[in-house]
């Protein structure tokens, strides 16, 4: 089976890779089902962006930003994530259609988070997180990455557990630049099948981030454009599927969907098949 596509929906004023294009709700819902025709199973909404040094906004406004996008897609028939670290929006989103909560805090940055999703029907995708944004690098000390990661996820699905959360509804992310070096995403990118071994669904999202531009940096090109970085996102979304992922979140949805495509083709599996699901 092939790797489900999250298409993100970033709907804040200083997301790193989309810029604030999709503030206001009508073009983002606009943006929402052009990604959906394009090919994304699942359209992740976030209202706060976890930028390298960011800043937290409050519940109130992050809502206001993601409840009329994530009720109009709900409502056309998209399946939808919210991405958020906060228990109030977790539900309100739930309360207007969304799914799956995918927190890259794990439960770790609201407590009330896991038990508010416990009482619903909706997955949750816990990341692997070592603390907010705004400092987060300071803590990117392993001894393994991967087995590091694996042990800390490992404690975010017993935490799930205990707050009453079945297995069968909940997805690992080993969070891909959050408390990560350069060198350290590539290690864990190449050991994600022991991630896959852990038995939940994975979610992957390298997209456009910052390890993907390093390493395309060189001498005559500078900052690695958009493009590029979409390119790059398309062989490590590949990479990711053929280690065994459920889904990878990217914003360029039509190239990763190319990508997988045209890395399934002849395997004897149908990757356009519209009932495939992993
Ligand atoms: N990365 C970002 C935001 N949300 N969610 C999951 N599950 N995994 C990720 O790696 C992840 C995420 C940061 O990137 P963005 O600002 O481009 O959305």
């Amino acid at each position: 089976m092939t790797a489900l596509i999250m298409g993100i929906l970033n709907v804040t004023p200083d997301s790193f890779s989309d810029g604030g294009r999709h503030a206001d709700p009508e073009a983002a819902i606009a943006h929402g089902l052009r990604l959906r025709a394009e090919g994304a199973d699942i359209l992740d909404v976030g209202g706060e962006s976890t930028r390298p040094g960011a800043e937290r906004v409050p519940a109130a406004l992050e809502q206001e930003r993601v409840i009329p996008v994530i009720r109009a897609l709900a409502a056309a028939g998209a399946v939808v994530s919210i991405d958020t670290m906060n228990a109030s929006t977790a539900r309100a989103a739930i309360g207007a259609g969304a799914r799956i909560v995918n927190d890259v805090s794990g439960g770790l940055a609201d407590p009330e988070l896991l038990a508010a999703v416990a009482e619903t029907n909706a997955d949750i995708a816990l990341g692997h997180w070592r603390g907010p944004s705004a400092d987060m690098y300071a803590r990117a000390q392993y001894g393994s990455v991967v087995a590091d990661v694996r042990a800390e996820l490992a404690e975010r699905m017993a935490a799930a557990a205990a707050a009453g959360i079945p297995p069968a509804r909940v997805i690992v992310d080993p969070g891909f630049g959050f408390g990560k070096q350069g060198a350290q995403n590539w290690e864990l990118l190449h050991g994600l099948p022991r991630i896959v071994g852990m038995g939940p669904r994975v979610l992957v999202g390298t997209s456009r981030k910052r390890f993907l531009a390093d390493a395309l940096e060189d001498r005559d090109a500078g900052e690695a454009t958009e493009v590029r970085r979409d390119l790059a996102t398309a062989v490590t979304s590949v990479l990711a599927d053929e280690a065994g992922v459920w889904a990878v979140r990217v914003h360029d949805v039509a190239a990763t969907r190319d990508a997988l495509r045209i890395a399934g083709l002849g395997k004897g599996t149908d990757p356009w098949s519209p009932t495939r699901s992993r």
